[in-house]
């Protein structure tokens, strides 16, 4: 198995970055892996798009970890759980983490917002943090929760995007990190990496550092790579390719009656039934004669 915690840490020590695929689904997880990705984010943001609903706390834990756990059976690449604030306080946050890592998940991200929470980049969202000391009772019960120490615990702080200030994210990281976390995830709602970059140079610590650039999507990896970040998560860009090419094939076809999508435009049949391993249960079935035959029951 290369899914597991081991195998995420293993790479952190070796690649100069990480580079992590969003994905909603095992059909996204598995395209994820197969074109090259490190690891798979389990987003909240895309989850809840694809039941039609706000990312805003309102899917529940078992959800959430009923689409990452398909993903861990589909893919061999490990899978980073976007777990929001941890689902309530502290005890939440420790039985979150037990039925985590049970289900083959490598890694969690919980952040340090208000329940329940809107997504980070939402204009005008409510964008509250619970207090320093709350939340690093959380990392202290997901530490003492985790029973592999490689299962990954990725503190997530929200101060840039609330507005309080490059001290405040500083002094956040700086305790999530004495406290027990395995690695930072500083956010931003800025159109450039400058304040990314800022942090990065003047935190301090030694925990590995993880960004997700939705709103300066053109950053360079090497410009990551040499202001120490470690993991990069491209969180949305897979919902919003599938939700861009799905509106452009309906409208299409109900303008046109009848479906001119190009082959460039469509994944073949082929391409889906490879995905889904569609030949395996031919070569089942061949197996399945083959012994039917030995025992007599057909010719
Ligand atoms: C997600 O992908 O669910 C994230 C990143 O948490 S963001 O949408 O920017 O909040
Ligand atoms: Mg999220």
């Amino acid at each position: 198995m290369s899914n597991n915690p081991e195998f995420l840490r293993k790479m952190l020590e070796t690649k100069s970055i990480l580079r992590v695929g969003g994905a909603f689904d095992s059909m996204s997880a598995k395209l994820v892996e197969t074109h090259g990705f490190d690891a798979i984010w389990a987003g909240s943001f895309a989850i809840s798009a694809t039941h039609a609903l706000p990312d805003a706390s309102i899917l529940t834990m078992t959800e959430f970890l009923g689409v990452a756990s398909n993903m861990v059976e589909s893919c061999k690449i490990p899978v980073i759980a976007d777990c929001d604030t941890g689902f309530g306080g502290p005890s939440n946050v420790s039985h979150a983490v037990k039925k985590y890592e049970k289900s083959g998940i490598a890694a969690i991200s919980i952040e340090d917002k208000t329940f329940p929470k809107q997504n980070s980049l939402l204009e005008n969202g409510r964008h509250e943090l619970i207090s320093e000391k709350d939340f690093v009772s959380k990392l202290i019960a997901a530490k003492e929760a985790k029973q592999d120490q490689n299962f990954m615990i990725i503190a997530r702080t929200e101060a840039l995007i609330a507005n309080l200030g490059m001290k405040e994210a500083i002094k956040r990281a700086r305790a999530y990190e004495e406290a027990g976390a395995d690695a930072i995830l500083i956010h931003s709602k800025k159109s450039t990496p400058d304040e990314i970059f800022e942090f990065a140079e003047s935190w301090g610590g030694n925990l590995p550092l993880v960004v997700v650039p939705t709103s300066y999507p053109t950053v360079k990896l090497d410009e990551l790579v040499s202001h120490k970040i470690k993991i990069v998560i491209y969180a949305n860009q897979t919902l919003r390719a599938a939700h861009a090419a799905m509106s452009r094939l309906l409208s299409q076809i109900i303008e046109s009656e009848s479906v001119t999508q190009t082959k460039e435009d469509l994944s073949s049949l082929e391409d889906i039934f490879h995905l889904q391993e569609m030949y395996k249960i031919k070569k089942q079935e061949k197996i399945i004669e083959e012994n039917l035959k030995k025992m007599g029951y057909i010719n």
